[in-house]
This record gives C-alpha cells, sequence and structure tokens, in this order.
C-alpha cells in the first residue's frame, strides 16, 4: 500500500503538470479524489483491511498524500481561472487599482443637528417634529404673538395664504405639544423653518432646535442648569457662560445666551468683535400667557424654553465664517466633515 500511495502522488503530480485548462480539471478531480471510484478514496477505504500494526502508519501517508493532492489541485485551479479571466477580455487590465467610490456622508448640519438631540436626549428630552407648513394661529397666536404685534416684524415670513405659512421657528410644535399633553413635559422640536432673509449670516432656510420643559416648581436656576449641561458637552470644555437679559413675546423674563469665546477664551479677538462672548441661543421662562393658552394654570405649572440655530452652532464649532458655503454644494467644503 506504501508503494501504491508513493505511485499515484507521483503519477497526480505528473498529470497535473498536463493540464493547462479548467475543463480538465474536473476529470483530473474525479480520476484521484472522486467520492466514487477516485483511486485515493479507494486506497483508504482498503485501509481496514491492513494489518492492526501497519495500520496507524499507513493511515497518516494516505492522509498526507490526500491532502497534497488536493492542495496541488486547489493551487492549479485558482492558477488557471485567474489566467482565464486575463484571457477573456484583452481591453481589461486586471493589475490595476480598482476605482473607489466616493463615500457619502451626511451634511454637516445634519451631523451637528443630531448631535445637539442626543445630548439633549441624554438630559432627558424627548424629540418631536412636526410640519414645515404651519398654520398662522400654531406660529403666532398661541405664542403669544397676535396680529399687528410688533415682534412679527422680527419673523420676515413666507405666507403661503393669509393664515397658512412657512413656519419661523419650531416653537409651534411645542404649543401642539402642550395643547396635546399634561405636564410634567421635556421636549426638543429640530427642524428646518424660513424667513425671508439673506447675506453673510442668514439664510432663507436654516435649522433650529427649541426645547421646553413644563412641570410645577421650575425655575431659572433649572434652566441655567440644563443649558450649562448642553453647552458644556456640545463644545467639550467646560466653558463660561452669560445669561443676559433680553425680549421674547414668548418667554418673560428672557435671556440670551453667551459663551465664551472658542477662539480666544474670552481674550477679544476677530471673531468675537473683541467682545470676548459669542451668543449662542435664546431662552426664558415660559410667559404664563402661552402656558394659560395651550389649557395650563400658571398658578401651578411653570416651564422654561430655549432656542438655537444650528447652523450658527455649527459655524461656532468648525470656525465657519460664511452660512451660505452650508447650501452651495460645493465638496470641497462638504467632504471636510
Ligand atoms: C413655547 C414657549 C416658548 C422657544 C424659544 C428662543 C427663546 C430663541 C432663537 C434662537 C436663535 C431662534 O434660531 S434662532 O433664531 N430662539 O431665542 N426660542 S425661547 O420658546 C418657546 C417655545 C415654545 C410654547
Amino acid at each position: 500500500m506504501e508503494q501504491e500511495l508513493n505511485r499515484l502522488q507521483q503519477e497526480a503530480e505528473e498529470d497535473l503538470g498536463q493540464i493547462n485548462e479548467i475543463a480538465q480539471l474536473e476529470a483530473f478531480r474525479v480520476k484521484y479524489l472522486g467520492r466514487k471510484g477516485g483511486a485515493l478514496t479507494s486506497i483508504m477505504r482498503q485501509l481496514g483491511t491492513v494489518d492492526p500494526h501497519d495500520r496507524p502508519r499507513l493511515g497518516q501517508l494516505a492522509n498526507d498524500v490526500k491532502q497534497e493532492v488536493e492542495s496541488w489541485f486547489e493551487e492549479k485551479k485558482e492558477q488557471l481561472t485567474a489566467t482565464q479571466i486575463r484571457h477573456t477580455d484583452s481591453t481589461t487590465d486586471f493589475s490595476l487599482p480598482g476605482r473607489y467610490l466616493p463615500y457619502g456622508k451626511l451634511h454637516p448640519v445634519t451631523q451637528v443637528m443630531e448631535e445637539i438631540c442626543s445630548i439633549f436626549e441624554g438630559l432627558g428630552f424627548a424629540v418631536a417634529e412636526g410640519p414645515d407648513v404651519e398654520t398662522d394661529y400654531y406660529n403666532f397666536e398661541a405664542l403669544n404673538i397676535p396680529k399687528h404685534h410688533p415682534a412679527r416684524d422680527m419673523h420676515d415670513t413666507f405666507y403661503v395664504t393669509d393664515s397658512i405659512l412657512l413656519r419661523t421657528h419650531t416653537s409651534p410644535m411645542q404649543a401642539r405639544i402642550m395643547e396635546q399633553q399634561d405636564p410634567p413635559l421635556r421636549y426638543i422640536a429640530p427642524g428646518k423653518v424660513y424667513r425671508c432673509d439673506s447675506d453673510i449670516t442668514h439664510t432663507p432656510m436654516f435649522h433650529q432646535v427649541e426645547g421646553f420643559l413644563v412641570d410645577r416648581d421650575v425655575s431659572f436656576a433649572d434652566l441655567k442648569g440644563v443649558l450649562t449641561s448642553f453647552t458644556h458637552k456640545m463644545f467639550e470644555r467646560e466653558l463660561a457662560l452669560r445669561f443676559r437679559p433680553s425680549f421674547f413675546p414668548f418667554t418673560e423674563p428672557s435671556a440670551e445666551v453667551d459663551i465664551a469665546c472658542v477662539i480666544c477664551n474670552g481674550s477679544g479677538c476677530r471673531v468675537c468683535k473683541r467682545t470676548g462672548w459669542l451668543e449662542i441661543l435664546g431662552s426664558g421662562l415660559i410667559d404664563p400667557e402661552v402656558l394659560k393658552m395651550v389649557g395650563y394654570d400658571p398658578d401651578i405649572y411653570s416651564g422654561f424654553a430655549f432656542g438655537l440655530g444650528v447652523e450658527r452652532i455649527a459655524m461656532l464649532k468648525y470656525g465657519i465664517d460664511d452660512i451660505r458655503l452650508y447650501y452651495e454644494n460645493d465638496l470641497r467644503f462638504l467632504s471636510q466633515f
């Protein structure tokens, strides 16, 4: 049996040397390795009949020979397949490197918007989205901005009809939630908003995240805590914050929030116009008139609200100096994020 195995190994090697087409390989496989009648398979079946003393040694040898022939067979198959591919198409050079398709990426504004949402989610806020086309009632009236109120001038509204418009902020969503649910509530409303305005710091469409919390005994201290936590997470360091008195029709008292300039850390530079501060969001305690409008008793409940422009936050985070760059679809700009 030992001689027979050595002879078969030699013969298989010679046979394989003669093969130069894939079609011939199958016959080789059947002759030596085929399950029914393959020479090596048959020899292994005879192992049961040899002297038990010689069986382990012969078994090992038979296995070694079979594995060797199998590996020669696979090697030859790979070789012939590669040659065949090269020969089937003479105009294709398979040695050239592949062509890479550029990866798609999320727009920087979407990335920052997702980051803002996930920070507020971590602080316990739920996310709610609503329609871009709104009614005058939810965009203005429910937020304490009646017809002919001077605050309507601040909004440069795109009207669709007298009572339908493109929302100028995402606050209408918050009024809708408050109307439908009872406190305690903690929501943010991210989305697109529209204002008829265009220059280096304004685009007719931009993104906002506005948020609110309503419960018993909510104070300005709660607002400060939440916005301080958010800002430290967003800018990845413990920047100083300044709450500056301001006015919004839907909050009283109101405050704009500044952070120590991310470029000069408060010492004064071109970006912060030598003030050392950068405005990042607006906020305040929800005006009791707004609470009444959605059916809450302001003697029982109070709340805070805030709003931020996503493009502005992304500009400060990444040092972008012209908001219009976001919407020119220039890949040299977009692919940097
Ligand atoms: C309800 C009550 C109060 C939302 C608020 C702001 C302050 C604010 C601006 C920041 C920059 C929008 O993108 S921006 O132009 N927003 O300053 N927004 S308080 O207050 C609400 C919202 C809903 C029911």
